[in-house]
């Protein structure tokens, strides 16, 4: 689905601000809140997630849906001559958007966008928006809600009375709402859909090469055939270097929804669940080859962006005109290389979240910035959009300054061990069991294509992260996986290494289907903290007898989590778990062993920065593994892994 942007031909108008709000006391849908003004609302912004906004833990916690609401009015000449989109980039975890009163989109995901059209909907004057979302978790949603806590300490029944609350599978507060931009476009009649941008190499891979981009281009709409589609190439000073033109020809392969509905994809109700497809009748479109000579290449923290204009003209004489940024570069995996641009890439960096105070998981675009101001500083290339995926902005601003992008899907707590296996009301469950375990599979496949193709054309992504930490090693895990990454394989026009992230509990490569099915093993692992810790030399054994067997694999190895909760702080002269200290000497052995292992080609620490966790007895008000405090003041590793990675080239590193 294509970023909204404001164009010749298109309109762009963000519904953001103070919505009114209100709690669904269960009656909420029968009393049909969405076909008037809500009463006794409070205020709320959007984007944002409302957790934190309110106090209370009855509101903190709330568990189910809540409703917001506002009024918009378009001219009336716009929706005459223009398609009319609602589009929202994120709502967690399901949504139910209203027009008017009438129910015209459903969405399934709390972290990818969909849209729908609003044409002959729009009344004269005020229009009634209420989006309804839910931020219920369980067994057939991602992340996956549990039977009990993850990280409950004590199972069995507690005498308490019974409360409906949900019990993330997960390590990270349960952050809900309207958590990115809610927006209204408009295109022409006959219109862009969709764009894939890939790149072939005339000769070697270097700055200053032969390419070309193939553009392939979806148009939809009712004069989609035998339109124009024009292609010009601007470099980064604004000039043309390059363009191309060819008729748009029908393609069989974007399907158009003719009535206009929303487009109905993996549904588990029957009702129109969108996932992320866009709306339209005819389609039609395809391939256009641009030279480019002399290409200057898009590398890690040297980035440089071309922009790829588009042009159609209808055959009913309209425009629609749509432009994206693009950076060339290659990625694959040969051996233990991770290469870019065909050269070994070494990962530094971290494992991350959208978490800052007070929005949650809401869209920060200023911590965006200093975020990756601070990853610069401290020597660092990547990070991991753990544990779903991240904004749109987010990801245009590492194509922009060049960070390097391991890209996750929202599947997180795909794995009923957790919590000792307590999930299913303290009886030890199989994840895969077909009666009682996850019920993701379907819905799983939905967000590696909505992902993919919201993903697709961005340089700084570099590969699919499938899961994290899931179930990857018992019965049924290599049945889940192998057809999830088929499609994501499938999907991918750039043929992007697939991986996921590995958890303690997988064991070596005998008995984790990662070793199989990932392109580079990518472990999470805390030797000296739950397995070992305190003991740290202890645990530096342990390390190194895992990564003697992963080795064996002639494949790149990524840990992508090492960490221990530090308390920013905390000192002692004897580092005691907790302390600044700990983390320290924690992160110093990992660095030692990774420096005599060839096979570890990369170093992302957990966490970026402390985050917001459900409460529990290992949590101090969240996960204090940050390198960096929640508003991002360093730990005294922090200093110690700038000085590290500032001396660790980006390429070549071990070689
Ligand atoms: C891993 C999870 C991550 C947690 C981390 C931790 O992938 O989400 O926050 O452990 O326990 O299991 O800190």
């Amino acid at each position: 689905m294509l970023y909204p942007i404001l164009t010749p031909s298109r309109l762009l108008s963000d519904l953001s601000g103070i919505w009114d709000f209100k709690l669904d006391n269960e009656h909420g849908f029968d009393e049909k809140w969405y076909e008037r003004p809500l009463t006794d609302a409070m205020t709320m912004p959007v984007p944002a997630s409302y957790n934190d906004l309110k106090e209370g833990p009855d509101f903190r916690d709330f568990y189910g849906w809540v409703f917001y609401q506002r009024t918009f009015s378009l001219p009336k000449y716009i929706e005459e001559n223009q398609r009319v989109v609602l589009r929202c980039d994120a709502v967690t975890h399901r949504a139910k958007v209203y027009l008017n009163g009438e129910l015209i989109v459903e969405h399934k995901g709390g972290f990818l966008p969909f849209e729908v059209e609003l044409n002959g909907r729009l009344r004269d004057g005020d229009n009634l928006l209420t989006i309804a979302v839910s931020n219920i978790i369980d067994y057939t949603t991602l992340p996956v809600g549990g039977k009990t806590d993850m990280l409950a300490m004590m199972g069995g029944n507690t005498g308490m009375p019974e409360r409906k609350q949900n019990r993330p599978n997960f390590d990270f507060f349960n952050y809900c709402g309207i958590t990115r931009p809610v927006r209204i476009y408009t295109t022409p009649r006959t219109w862009i859909d969709d764009v894939t941008v890939t790149a072939d190499f005339d000769g070697e891979v270097k700055d200053g090469a032969d390419v070309t981009l193939h553009v392939d281009t979806v148009v939809k709409g009712a004069a989609a055939d035998g339109g124009k589609v024009k292609v010009e190439i601007f470099d980064k000073e604004g000039w043309k270097v390059a363009a191309a033109d060819g008729g748009a020809s029908r393609a069989g392969t974007a399907a158009g929804n003719p009535d206009g509905a929303g487009a109905v994809a993996g549904n588990p109700d029957g009702a129109g669940v969108t996932s992320g497809s866009s709306v339209g009748a005819a389609a039609a479109g395809g391939r256009i080859d641009v030279k480019l000579k002399s290409a200057q290449l898009w590398w890690p923290l040297k980035s440089y962006l071309y922009r790829v204009k588009l042009t159609v003209k209808a055959a009913d004489g309209s425009t629609d005109v749509y432009e994206l940024p693009y950076g060339i570069r290659t990625v694959r995996v040969e051996e233990r290389n991770f290469l870019i641009n065909e050269k070994p890439f070494y990962f530094k960096g971290y494992g991350k979240h959208e978490d800052t105070f007070p929005n949650g998981r809401g869209i920060n675009i200023p911590m965006y910035v200093k975020d990756i101001s601070i990853m610069k500083w401290q020597g660092a290339n990547s990070f991991r959009t753990s544990h779903y995926p991240y904004s749109e902005e987010m990801i245009r601003l590492c194509d922009e300054e060049g960070i390097v992008i391991i890209d996750e899907t929202s599947a997180v707590g795909v794995n009923l061990d957790f919590g000792g296996g307590a999930n299913f009301q303290g009886q030890k469950v199989h994840t895969f069991d077909k009666e009682h375990g996850v019920q993701t599979f379907g819905h799983h496949k939905d967000v590696i294509r909505d992902l993919i193709d919201r993903d697709k054309n961005h340089a700084c992504v570099v590969m699919w992260s499938i899961a994290n930490e899931p179930d990857s090693y018992s019965e049924g895990a290599y049945e889940y996986f192998k057809p999830l990454f088929d499609e994501a394989r499938d999907l991918d026009p750039q043929q992007r290494p697939c991986t996921l992230t590995s958890v303690g509990m997988a064991g070596g490569p005998k008995s984790d289907v990662s070793a199989k099915l990932s392109d580079v093993i990518c472990l999470n692992r805390y030797y000296g903290w739950y397995a070992g810790g305190p003991d740290i030399e202890g645990s530096e054994t342990l390390l190194r007898n895992e990564l003697d067997e992963w080795q064996e694999l002639g494949k790149p190895v990524v840990f992508t989590e090492y960490g221990a909760d530090t308390v920013s702080g905390m000192h002692d002269t004897t580092p005691v778990m907790y302390t600044e200290e700990y983390q320290l000497d924690f992160y110093k052995m990992y660095s030692k062993v990774f420096d005599e292992y060839s096979c570890v080609r990369g170093e992302q620490v957990w966490n970026f920065a402390d985050f917001a966790t459900s409460q529990s007895l290992v949590r101090i008000q969240g996960n204090k593994k940050g390198l960096f405090t929640r508003d991002r003041k360093p730990k005294l590793a922090a200093h110690y892994l700038r000085e590290r990675w500032t001396s660790i080239p980006e390429f070549g590193y071990k070689m």
